[in-house]
C-alpha cells in the first residue's frame, strides 16, 4: 500500500492533474496535394502546447494532440484557416 502511495504521489508529480492531454481529430477537406499536408502540420506543430501532429492526405484529415491547459482546438482550426486550410473536428 506504501508504495502504490508513493507511485501514485509521483504520478501526480509528473502530470499536473489539471493539464490534460487531448487528441483531436479535425477534417481539413481543403487538402488538394500531397504538399497540402506539411503545410498544415507545420502550422499546428508550432502552436504552443501541441505535442503531436499527423496529417493524413488521403482521409483529408489530422490527428492533433495538444495540452488542453496551453491551448484549445479552437486554436487549432483558427491556424490551419489561416495558412488557407479551415478545418472542423471530426472526432
Ligand atoms: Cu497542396
Amino acid at each position: 500500500m506504501k508504495q502504490l502511495l508513493a507511485s501514485l504521489a509521483l504520478t501526480l508529480a509528473v502530470v499536473p492533474v489539471w493539464a490534460a492531454t487531448q487528441t483531436v481529430m479535425l477534417a481539413i477537406p481543403g487538402m488538394t496535394c500531397t504538399t497540402c499536408p506539411i503545410i498544415v502540420k507545420k502550422a499546428l506543430s508550432k502552436i504552443e502546447g501541441v505535442s503531436e501532429v499527423e496529417v493524413t492526405f488521403e482521409t483529408r484529415d489530422a490527428a492533433v494532440t495538444f495540452d488542453d491547459a496551453k491551448t484549445s482546438v479552437q486554436k487549432l482550426t483558427k491556424a490551419t484557416a489561416e495558412v488557407g486550410f479551415p478545418s472542423s473536428v471530426k472526432r
